[in-house]
């Protein structure tokens, strides 16, 4: 029988995409059918440049992709997910006030402390579970106290949340996505008010009345306005793990309860999934993070800075006019393959890659200013980026399994990033663990999973869920053992400074 066709949109930092899926004998047969550009958009703002989101260019995106989805296929929902933390407000009349601010404009610098000053990190922690990361929305609500914008703003919706509204006038906050706040109690998954409490009386910001109802991934929040789906009657607009990395853990292919997951992207979010949180003082320090995940679950996982330093470089590159031929990535990678090993190792954790700009000009001054050979060429520049995220990799996977006391006996890579062999292979080394790769478009299949469950077409939990994702991309998926003789990471990880 034909169920129909689900519509999952999902966001990344460099592009959105508008999949199809359909379920064919307990298989999610999937098709992308519409794919736009996403990016930063420096503008000015008085005397300063602000980096923001194209927000309206990001509706269009989603709206041309459900006309395609809908052209010759029966759609029966619809499904949003993004990067997290990110916001647009509305005024009193439902309008936008402003663009969303990009969470890697540099508003928030120095800001944690000025918080911590008056709402201590440790009790910030005890209730929210939250890492400490210059764009937690907390912060950014804080860097923007007293502004005329928060002055009149009458709601907070979350980028996917907020695209939802724009498609069915539904005000919500999707819980996976609010955990990345700073605002949320983590173990009563409801907003923290003596959170928001604190926020008004040190600060005068006053997040309470502008944050919606929270929903559990599954709940069904609106009708998608029949312009966007014409000839399509009342199809649902289901809240999925909106927060990207929420529904690229639900899409993990894992067959045993005893595995780390890696989505890999622009991020690498490196990390565990538990049935509690774990908030104790040494997770905090080791600023570990309590995400809240599909069906009760916690992400506990950190930020390992992600292939946006090899993104960015690329990006940088470009912009200086390289020859082409030094410019393709493959080339580059297999390159970078035969530049000997942990030669220079740096610190990916340092906030100082965060914000875009010349990244190749950093990462040599970071392997200088740590005594490290600085790597010349562009295949030892990504050498070293590769290197040095897998030991970031080994490095989250055995302080979370050490911080939660849970076994790690295989490491699943999924997102763009599995498709990047040398850095699957370096990930299998490092950690000393098998790494199975795949899949790629794992944020998608974890989003339609979602829709399909919520409408009553898939049963069970996430390990019923997870037997689907295996039966569909099992033969994407690949994997790597850790070889037998294997590089000194205990030496490399030596050479960082302690965390
Ligand atoms: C990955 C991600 C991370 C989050 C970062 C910023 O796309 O969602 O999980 O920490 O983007 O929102």
């Amino acid at each position: 029988t034909d169920r129909g066709t689900y519509v999952a949109v999902d966001l990344g930092a460099s592009s959105g995409r508008v999949v199809a899926g359909r379920l064919e004998g307990g298989r999610m047969v999937t098709e992308e059918v519409h794919r736009f550009p996403n990016g930063p958009v420096a503008l000015r703002e008085g005397d300063r440049t602000v980096l923001h989101w194209d927000v309206l260019a990001l509706f269009n995106g989603i709206v041309t992709g459900l006309r395609h989805a809908a052209r010759d296929r029966r759609v029966v929902s619809v499904g949003i997910d993004s990067w997290a933390v990110d916001y647009g407000l509305l005024d009193a009349d439902g309008a936008l006030l402003g663009n969303t601010v990009n969470y890697r404009d540099w508003r928030t610098d120095g800001v944690p402390d000025r918080v911590f000053a008056h709402l201590p990190a440790e009790s910030l922690y005890a209730r929210t579970g939250l890492q400490v990361q210059p764009f937690n929305t907390i912060f950014q609500l804080v860097s923007a106290a007293g502004s005329v914008q928060l002055g009149a703003a009458r709601r907070l919706l979350l980028v996917p949340d907020l695209l939802g509204h724009w498609l069915t006038g539904a005000e919500v906050a999707e819980v996976t996505n609010a955990s990345t706040t700073g605002l949320l109690d983590v173990a009563a998954r409801t907003w923290a008010t003596d959170v928001t409490d604190g926020l008004r009386e040190s600060f005068g910001v006053d997040a309470g009345p502008l944050l919606p109802p929270l929903v559990e991934p599954g709940t069904v929040v609106g009708t998608i306005d029949k312009e966007h789906l014409p000839g399509s009657s009342d199809v649902p607009l289901v809240a999925v793990g909106s927060h990207d990395t929420a529904s690229a853990v639900a899409a993990v292919p894992a067959e045993s309860t005893d595995f780390a997951y890696i989505s890999c992207g622009t991020w690498s979010l490196v990390g565990l999934e538990l049935d509690e949180p774990v908030l104790t003082e040494a997770s905090r320090t080791a600023n570990f993070t309590n995400e809240l995940g599909l069906d009760g679950t916690v992400r506990y996982l950190r930020n390992v800075m992600g292939l946006w330093l090899l993104q960015e470089s690329m990006r940088t590159w470009e912009d200086s006019g390289g020859a082409d031929e030094d410019l393709d990535l493959s080339a580059l990678l297999a390159a970078a393959a035969d530049v000997p090993a942990l030669r220079c190792v740096i610190d990916v954790d340092d906030p100082v890659f965060l914000p875009p700009g010349d990244m190749p000009e950093r990462i040599v001054a970071a392997a200088r200013a740590a005594g490290e050979p600085v790597p010349q060429s562009k295949a030892e520049i990504v050498r070293c980026i590769l290197d040095s995220l897998a030991l970031g990799h080994r490095r989250s996977i055995r302080t979370a399994a050490e911080l939660s006391g849970h076994d790690v006996s295989v490491v699943h890579v999924v997102g763009g990033g599995s498709q990047n062999e040398l850095l699957c292979r370096l990930t299998a080394d490092a950690t000393g663990l098998p790494v199975v790769a795949g899949p790629t478009e794992g944020t998608a299949l974890g989003n339609l999973l979602v829709q399909a469950r919520a409408l009553g077409d898939l049963d069970g939990g996430l390990p019923e869920l997870r037997g689907v994702v295996v039966a569909s991309v099992a033969d994407e998926l690949r994997r790597y053992e850790p070889p037998s003789s294997r590089l000194d990471w205990d030496a490399a990880e030596a050479r960082l400074p302690t965390p």
